[in-house]
C-alpha cells in the first residue's frame, strides 16, 4: 500500500490516499477485549493483519484516554509495518495524541467537521449513518468514508440501528466516498453483501471472539473479495 509518513508533533502519521482508504473497507477489522485469552490486543490486531484485515479500529467503551492512547501506542507499528490504516473510536483527543491515522465517529460522536479540525487534512475521519441523509451529510462535512449498519443480528453493540441491505444499497448509491457494512458480518452473512455497492465489510466478533483469529481473517477476506467483486 502507498503511504506517506508526515510528523504530526512526537509522532508520525501515516496518510492515505483516497484509493488506499477505499481499499481499505474491504475488511475492516474492529477490535474488542473481549476475548483475549492470554494474548494482548496487540497481538490479536497481528494475527488479523496477517490473516488479511484491510483496516483497523481500535474500538474501546469503557477505558479513559490515557488508557486508550497506551492501547494505541502498541497498536500503531503493527499497523504501520503492515501500511494498514489504523483509527480509534469516538475518541478525537486520543487518535491525536497517539498519532492514529485517524478517528471513527458515530452520529452522537464529535462531528465530522471538528474532528478534521483537531486532527488535520490528512487525518482519516469515518462516520456512522444509517439513513441516505446522514450519509450525504458526512461526505458534505468531509467524511474519508462511511460505517453502515447494523446489517445483521448483532450482540456486540446492543444500542444499534438496523439497517436493510436494500437501504445500504440506496446510501452506496447516494454517496461517493467509500462504505464498509457493519453488524453480524459473518463467514455465513458476507456473502449477501454481493450487490449492494458497499467496498467491503467491517467485523468486530467473526474476527476477535476466533480461536484462530487470522484464520478467521483470511476466509473473511476470501469472501469479502468475492463479494465485492461481485458489486
Ligand atoms: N456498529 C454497528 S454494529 C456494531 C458496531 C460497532 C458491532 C458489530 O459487531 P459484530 O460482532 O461484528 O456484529
Ligand atoms: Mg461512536
Amino acid at each position: 500500500m502507498d503511504v506517506n509518513h508526515t510528523e504530526v508533533g512526537p509522532v508520525v502519521r501515516g496518510s492515505f490516499s483516497p484509493e488506499a482508504i477505499r481499499h481499505g473497507m474491504l475488511l475492516y477489522a474492529v477490535t474488542d477485549r473481549s476475548w483475549l485469552a492470554g494474548r494482548t490486543l496487540a497481538d490479536c490486531v497481528r494475527e488479523a493483519i496477517a490473516g488479511g484485515a484491510t483496516f483497523v479500529q481500535l474500538r474501546e467503551k469503557d477505558l479513559a484516554t490515557d488508557q486508550i492512547v497506551a492501547e494505541a501506542l502498541e497498536i500503531i507499528p503493527v499497523c504501520r509495518a503492515a501500511g494498514v490504516p489504523f483509527v480509534i473510536d469516538d475518541d478525537v483527543e486520543a487518535a491525536r495524541r497517539s498519532g492514529a491515522d485517524g478517528v471513527h465517529v458515530g452520529q452522537s460522536d464529535t462531528a465530522c467537521a471538528a474532528a478534521r479540525e483537531a486532527l488535520g487534512p490528512d487525518a482519516i475521519v469515518g462516520v456512522s449513518a444509517h439513513t441516505v441523509g446522514e450519509a450525504l451529510a458526512a461526505q458534505a462535512a468531509g467524511a474519508d468514508y462511511l460505517g453502515v449498519g447494523a446489517l445483521f443480528g448483532t450482540s456486540t453493540k446492543p444500542d444499534t440501528v438496523a439497517v436493510s441491505p436494500e437501504g445500504l444499497a440506496r446510501i452506496c448509491a447516494a454517496v461517493d466516498i467509500p462504505v464498509t457494512a457493519i453488524g453480524g458480518v459473518s463467514t455465513r452473512t458476507l456473502p449477501s453483501l454481493a450487490g449492494t455497492g458497499a467496498d467491503g465489510a467491517a467485523v468486530v466478533s467473526a474476527i476477535f471472539a476466533a480461536g484462530d483469529i487470522e484464520a478467521a481473517t483470511r476466509e473473511l477476506r476470501r469472501l469479502a473479495e468475492a463479494a465485492v467483486g461481485s458489486r
